[in-house]
């Protein structure tokens, strides 16, 4: 069977992540004392936004995309853009930290509160768990204090422009006090369960918490 290229590519960025994560590699624990308290420890400042995900973009217009909320709720969902829109919208300013070492100030997000949607699919006392599911095959998990937490959103504006695609777009998670690889692109199932269910990278090697503050970064 011949692989495609994106598929290729694919296998080669996951290689190589994989590695960095056997080799601890990355794992610096320096800190800068000067900023110890916007930079997390090991973390450098970058002004540009690096793009970092599987190697497949899948191309979903805001007129197909749809959001399923699903399992142990009492209320399960789909929710389609415009549904989002209507929604009650917040915007918050966060800063990106990326387990590869990067972090970004002050971006500015536009979506709805996991919190409203969370109001609004009712989750059974059993669900303790969260897992995102996006079009790329991604996916990431999160204890529901984590989903429920400030900060957190389904955002489809970044800095005042819709999402755009490499990012994510034209919905993606973003989890501003976890590693950024929680924070799923192209989301389109998001699953209340009871048990955890590693995603990709907690798959692969990724420390399941991802507190950029102590460091969770493998194991
Ligand atoms: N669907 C999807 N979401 C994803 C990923 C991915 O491969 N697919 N990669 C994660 C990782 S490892 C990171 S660091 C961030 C990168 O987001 P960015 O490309 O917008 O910087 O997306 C996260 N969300
Ligand atoms: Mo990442």
């Amino acid at each position: 069977m011949t692989q495609s290229f994106s598929g290729k590519i694919k296998d080669k960025l996951i290689k190589a992540k994989r590695k960095w994560a056997a080799d601890g590699r990355l794992l610096t624990g320096a800190t800068d004392q000067a900023r110890e308290n916007r930079l997390p420890p090991g973390q450098r400042l970058v002004k540009d936004w690096p793009v970092l995900d599987l190697g497949i973009t899948p191309h979903i217009s805001a007129d197909d995309f749809k959001l399923q909320i699903n399992g142990l709720v009492e209320n399960p969902l789909v929710l389609n853009f415009m549904d989002l829109l209507d929604l009650a919208n917040v915007v918050a300013v966060n800063d990106i930290h990326c387990v590869t070492s990067w972090s970004r100030y002050d971006n500015e997000w536009q979506g709805v509160t996991a919190l409203t949607l969370a109001e609004m699919v009712r989750p059974k006392p059993e669900a303790k768990h969260v897992l995102f599911t996006a079009h790329d095959g991604y996916t990431t998990n999160v204890r529901i204090d984590q989903f429920v937490d400030e900060g957190v959103l389904i955002a489809h504006h970044w800095n005042g422009e819709p999402l755009s695609e490499e990012h994510g777009g034209p919905v993606r998670v973003v989890i501003p006090k976890l590693y950024f690889w929680k924070s799923a692109k192209w989301v389109r199932e998001i699953t209340f369960a009871k048990d955890d269910q590693p995603g990709f990278w907690e798959e692969r090697g990724y420390h399941n918490n991802a507190d950029p503050w102590t460091e969770e970064r493998y194991g």
